[in-house]
């Protein structure tokens, strides 16, 4: 076995102990193909008030800018379906991904770990470690590096075992094995599409976040606009529709992630309890938690337009009666 055979064996059993799920790898290179895709989401103004995605730009299809010498991108899956849901179907619902801890920290920890360890038994590499919050375009290395396809609604799903989870990276000036990508298994399925209350999924695999429930309940720090009236289907935080709907996500497994166990609160708040919550217990519950990115306004915000603005129950059926 040549070295960087055997570097690529010993970063992804690695990466396995440390609970990823899946690794693959890419030569870090320029994103020919994603460079007019994402300059067309911009330029649609697709990313509304999410002004953090209009900069670096060069940087976000480029690894090379972000670590010098960059060889390899090293793409990893979180999983974080929970084994739990919320408790009252009827109460305003929240993602999967915020049940537990705030993932931001919890794959840092473990990104830091796997540097450490290619430091220790590799040597001097250079290398970033990235998730969510960079300028970084996750899926696109993620689909590269083989860990799944660009479903019909923009996630990445890998055929095991569905799309429920976290991407992550390392950016390493480390030369590695590449995976190759895999094929797209959506076929004539279009499930996603036709769920989605607000019409965002415009067209297989892109997503007008402007239009999207999780960019109006989390990113959106205004009022949330009237044309939205009556679509949330009781979504407070966040948007599951279009993964519950995907029929992959049937093979989903919940995580050992021992930091994503679901809050209690999360878990069994009732209608009431949400809408009486204060601002004060909100720091204390949600302190580790991804919904403190809303921020109390932003939850209090949602629950009020997820309230005021529910479907009026349906017309009773005249000619029945
Ligand atoms: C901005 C953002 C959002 C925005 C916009 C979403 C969007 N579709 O762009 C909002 C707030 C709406 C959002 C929502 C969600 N997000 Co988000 N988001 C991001 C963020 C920060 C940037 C995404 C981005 O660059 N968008 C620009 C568009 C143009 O790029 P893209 O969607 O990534 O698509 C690229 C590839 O798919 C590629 N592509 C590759 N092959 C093909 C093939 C075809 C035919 C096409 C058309 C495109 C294509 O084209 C695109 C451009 O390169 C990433 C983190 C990151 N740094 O990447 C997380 C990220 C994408 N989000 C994530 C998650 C979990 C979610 C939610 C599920 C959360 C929730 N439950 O509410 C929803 C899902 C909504 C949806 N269906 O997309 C995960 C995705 C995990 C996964 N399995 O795919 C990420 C990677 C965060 C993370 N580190 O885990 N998100
Ligand atoms: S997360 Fe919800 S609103 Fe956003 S694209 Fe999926 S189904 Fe539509
Ligand atoms: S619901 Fe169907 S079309 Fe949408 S991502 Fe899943 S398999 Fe693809």
């Amino acid at each position: 076995m040549n070295s960087v055979t055997s570097h690529t064996h010993l970063i992804k059993k690695e990466a396995a102990r440390l609970g990823f799920s899946f690794t693959g790898i890419s030569k870090a290179e320029f994103l020919e193909e994603e460079a007019p895709r994402l300059e067309k989401w911009l330029s649609n103004n697709m990313h509304g008030k999410m002004s953090y995605m209009e900069r670096y730009f060069d940087k976000r299809l480029d690894p090379r800018l972000l670590v010098d010498g960059a060889k390899s991108v090293i793409s990893l899956l979180l999983n974080y379906y929970p084994e739990m849901e919320q408790s009252d179907p009827d109460v305003p619902k929240i993602s999967r991904y915020a049940y537990g801890k705030d993932y931001h920290t919890v794959i840092k920890d473990k990104l830091f770990l796997l540097m450490q360890f290619i430091r220790d038994n590799i040597g001097e590499v250079n290398g970033r470690a990235f998730t969510d919050s960079a300028p970084v375009l996750e899926r696109a290395w993620a689909m590269k590096s083989g860990l799944g396809w660009v479903g019909k609604n923009s996630n990445i799903i890998n055929p095991k075992t569905g799309s429920y989870y976290f991407i992550a990276e390392l950016i390493v000036d480390l030369e590695l094995e590449a995976d190759s990508p895999m094929k797209d298994y959506c076929g004539t399925c279009s499930r996603c599409i036709d769920a989605c209350p607000t019409e965002a999924i415009i067209k297989p695999g892109v997503v007008d976040g402007s239009k999207c429930i999780s960019y109006f309940t989390i990113e959106l720090k205004d009022h949330i606009p009237d044309v939205m009236a009556g679509k949330f289907e009781n979504w407070s935080f966040g948007c599951d529709i279009c993964q519950e709907v995907c029929p992959w996500n049937r093979f989903s497994k919940p995580t050992t992630e021992i930091e994503f166990t679901p809050l209690p609160a999360v878990l069994n708040f009732s209608t009431n309890d949400w809408e009486e919550l204060t601002e004060e217990q909100f720091k204390i519950i949600f302190k580790n938690s991804p919904i403190k990115r809303s921020k109390f306004a932003g939850i209090k915000r949602n629950l009020q337009f997820i309230q005021q603005t529910s479907k009026p129950p349906a017309e009773p059926d005249r000619n029945a009666i």
